[in-house]
């Protein structure tokens, strides 16, 4: 585990103060000599905070971190685990990547890069993301599950997200089914879940997780959270925090599956609500009922109860009188 230093702790939080330091000063607070500051600073520097020196004033932190995904600054913010965290700076995708390396990783590993240029939704769409804004990663788990348990899989990841991006975002961030997070009614998290089987088991779940984070001007089916929170995200930490709850849940699983499904069933978006159902080019309109253990979407549609297994679920919006 990479943890900082108590010295390096004390220069950031001396050089936050937003006005000049003086290295007099530093030397004096963390008993170091000069030469030292100069050596740490330059490492601050190499992990992605920008520190300003000016020779008659000092040194100033010009951003409180790093706006980039930092592995360093990821292990700072997750507690010890047997996860490996891997980046590769610039990917097609992390889950095509993820899926090259799982024969070289037997352990299970969080792969995570600052610019993906094919991202991949479900059914063959595109994922988007603003580089060394965003977050997109895959985190990959080896397993011997029943293709049963997939749901509550999905079930898991995205409240492992929810929960920390409510936290930054005044509990704005909905579910809806089956893999999205949105707030506003606008998506701000997409997940997409391969999987790799042998005789009819999940050896491998590799899930991949892309979050709008310091995004500007995205389109008006999307958020990030800078836009919904008005202010510019830690990246690092809060990557770490997911990391967090999703090893947590994960490492209970699934003998947590009742706990977790319930949990999610409360931030479902449109309960009770007429939503419109995009199924294989038809769509159906009807009142979000449930999901059911499986993952069913049941929708009321004259009178009746109607699962539907897949399909890209909409709000029926009320016009204006
Ligand atoms: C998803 O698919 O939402 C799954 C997205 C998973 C992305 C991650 S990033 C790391 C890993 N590596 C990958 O290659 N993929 C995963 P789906 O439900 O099919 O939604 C795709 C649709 O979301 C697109 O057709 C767009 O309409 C919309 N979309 C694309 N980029 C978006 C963004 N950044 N924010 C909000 N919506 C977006």
């Amino acid at each position: 585990m990479n943890n900082i230093k108590t010295v390096d702790k004390v220069l950031l939080s001396l050089l936050e103060s937003n006005t000049f330091i003086s290295g007099e000063q530093i030397a004096k607070e963390l008993s170091i000599s000069r030469s030292a500051i100069h050596k740490r600073v330059e490492k601050l520097r190499k992990e992605g905070y920008t520190i300003k020196a000016e020779s008659n004033r000092g040194f100033l932190l010009q951003t409180p971190y790093p706006h980039h995904i930092i592995l360093e600054q990821i292990h700072r913010e997750i507690s010890p685990n047997h996860y490996t965290l891997l980046l590769s700076p610039q990917t097609k995708s992390t889950n095509t990547l993820a899926k090259e390396l799982v024969t070289q990783y037997k352990e299970p590993f969080i792969l995570l890069t600052r610019d993906q240029v094919q991202g991949r939704g479900r059914m063959n769409r595109t994922w988007e993301m603003s580089p060394d804004k965003d977050i997109a990663m895959s985190f990959v788990v080896p397993c011997d599950l029943s293709p049963n348990h997939l749901f509550s899989v999905i079930q898991l990841v995205s409240l492992s997200i929810l929960k920390v991006l409510n936290k930054y975002s005044d509990d704005s961030c909905q579910i809806k089914w089956p893999n999205d997070i949105i707030a506003n009614n606008q998506k701000i998290c997409g997940i997409l879940t391969e999987s790799i089987l042998e005789d009819n088991l999940i050896k491998y779940m590799v899930i991949g997780i892309g979050i709008n984070i310091n995004s500007d001007n995205t389109p008006d089916y999307a958020i990030s959270l800078k836009e919904l929170s008005q202010k510019e995200q830690n990246i690092n930490k809060i990557c770490g925090e997911i990391i967090n709850h999703l090893i947590e849940l994960w490492d209970k699983f699934p003998s947590n599956k009742d706990v977790i499904n319930k949990e999610w069933e409360g931030y479902l978006a449109w309960k009770g609500e007429k939503v419109s159902l995009n199924f294989y080019d038809e769509i159906i309109e009807g009142v979000l009922k449930k999901v059911t253990d499986e993952g069913h979407l049941v929708l009321e549609i004259d009178n009746k109860e109607v699962p539907y297994m897949i399909g890209d679920l909409s709000k029926i919006r009320l016009r204006k009188s």
